[in-house]
């Protein structure tokens, strides 16, 4: 490795939770499952917990991988044997978070019967599932979550068996916490990946995402571009959504959200009740008593909680420096030649819009109430400066509003400001009443 790529790995982001001296990775341009590592590293940093006390495991495939490039103690193991392979990292050492990530073939397919009894068991793993719908390490063959209709290796007409709904199937076996995102919904997916760590027992968390190079190319739906599209016009967010209601159709709406999120005991947390209820409180699990045990989970969730504080305080303080810079740069940014013309195009549209004439109704209200009060004189100047006032706020209100639809933050910013005012003047020019308006231009920057 050259040096200058070797600084360039130990200067990411991601150093320290992946293993930056395996990159380049082996996944696709556009599938999901970067994103999703992503999301899970960021999701381990925020939470707080101990990298040391942490375990990922995989099965095989190209989701399988993620365990290969994973900075924490990983094990990939074959195929559809990750679950059976955390159930008893977890039961040998009780303090280690377990995490399994895997395809959804391999978690489901072959390994579908381990899936449904650490389920039922509650055992305390988490599991994420990449569901690209296809068996894309071995050729785009179809899985149990093919949806009808779709095309794969072995179904080259068109599935025609019924799919798995992954989170009824979850929900239906016993797991405790079950969500389904779309790897475009990052911050969702951090956010229910942090949860899901941070809680105990059966948590389940599915992730719909594209295996670009088979399931899409095979079906003829674009590129990656395309799928994140497709998930932001496709899926609806339903926290609390009954299971049954999940199903994925073919190229139809994906239900995203929170299903279930619910409090039992543990595989062993019931062991453990269990046999004291016939032992006694002398039982001893792993040599220490009930009250031991409690006392330990309680110093860790300490420590777990000064961490997760100390990551979220270095977060703040970074993204308020970030925050100066970017002030800093884009007020010394000028307006580029296409911003310059993009903006002209803009106060043109803008000026033929704004209406010449101030809205009647207004004008007339505003004219009654000082008629009222004031002698002819004094009305009629009162009204001719209410109407130039009216006719600038419109005008403003239509430039800005125009400027800010066509174009980015920046440039609308800045656009606003000075154009604003070319548009008072230009209105102003069609109604002498509001000439002295124009000649003040608005002071104010909006965004
Ligand atoms: C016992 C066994 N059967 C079959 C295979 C072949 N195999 C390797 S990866 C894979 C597909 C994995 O698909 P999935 O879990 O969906 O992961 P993806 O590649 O889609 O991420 C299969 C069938 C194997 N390695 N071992
Ligand atoms: S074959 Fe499919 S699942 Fe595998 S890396 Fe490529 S896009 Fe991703
Ligand atoms: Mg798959």
């Amino acid at each position: 490795m050259s040096t200058d790529v070797a600084k360039f790995k130990d200067a990411s982001p991601m150093s320290g939770t992946l293993r930056m001296d395996r990159m380049a990775h082996i996944w696709c341009p556009g599938c999901g499952i970067g994103s999703e590592v992503n999301a899970f590293a960021e999701a381990v940093k925020r939470s707080g917990i101990d990298p040391d006390k942490l375990a990922v495991v995989s099965g095989i495939g190209c989701t399988g991988r993620v365990a290969g490039y994973v900075d924490f103690d990983s094990i990939h193991t074959t195929h559809g044997r990750a679950i059976p392979v955390a159930t008893g990292l977890k039961l040998a050492n009780p303090n280690m978070k377990v995490v399994v990530f895997s395809g959804e073939g391999d978690l489901t397919g072959i390994g579908g019967n381990h899936f449904i009894h650490a389920a039922r068991r509650n055992m305390d793993i988490v599991v994420i599932c990449n569901n690209n719908f296809t068996y894309g390490m071995t050729g785009g063959q179809v899985t149990p979550t093919t949806p009808q209709s779709a095309i794969s290796s072995t179904t080259p007409f068109g599935n025609h068996e019924y799919p798995f709904n992954l989170p009824l199937l979850a929900d239906a076996a016993g797991a405790t916490y079950v969500a389904r995102w779309t790897s475009m919904h990052s911050r969702n997916l951090i956010q229910s990946i942090e949860e899901a760590l941070s809680r105990k027992g059966f948590s389940f968390i599915e992730v719909i995402s594209p295996c670009t190079t088979l399931y899409l190319r095979r079906n003829r739906l674009g590129d990656g571009v395309d799928a994140l599209q497709f998930y932001q016009d496709s899926a609806v967010l339903k926290h609390g959504c009954d299971t049954r209601e999940a199903d994925i159709d073919f190229q139809g709406k994906i239900v995203i959200g929170k299903f279930v999120d619910k409090n039992k005991p543990t595989y062993s947390e019931a062991l453990n009740n269990r046999c004291v209820k016939v032992v006694g409180d002398d039982y001893e699990l792993y040599g220490k008593t009930v009250p031991e045990r409690e006392a330990e989970e309680k110093e860790e969730k300490e420590r777990i909680a000064a961490r997760r504080a100390a990551v979220l305080a270095a977060e703040e303080k970074l993204a308020a420096k970030e925050k100066m810079v970017v002030t800093k740069i884009s007020a010394k940014i000028p307006l580029s030649a296409s911003a310059k013309k993009a903006t002209k195009k803009i106060v043109k549209k803008a000026a033929a819009k704004a209406p010449a004439k101030p809205p009647k109704k207004a004008v007339a209200k505003v004219a009654a109430k000082v008629a009222k009060k004031t002698p002819a004189v004094t009305a009629k100047k009162a009204t001719a400066k209410t109407t130039a006032k009216v006719s600038k706020k419109a005008a403003v209100v239509a430039t800005k509003k125009a400027v800010t639809k066509a174009t980015g933050k920046a440039v609308a910013k800045k656009a606003t400001t000075q154009t604003a005012a070319k548009v008072v003047a230009k209105t102003a020019a069609k109604k002498p009443a509001a000439k002295k308006a124009a000649v003040k231009a608005p002071a104010k920057k909006t965004r």
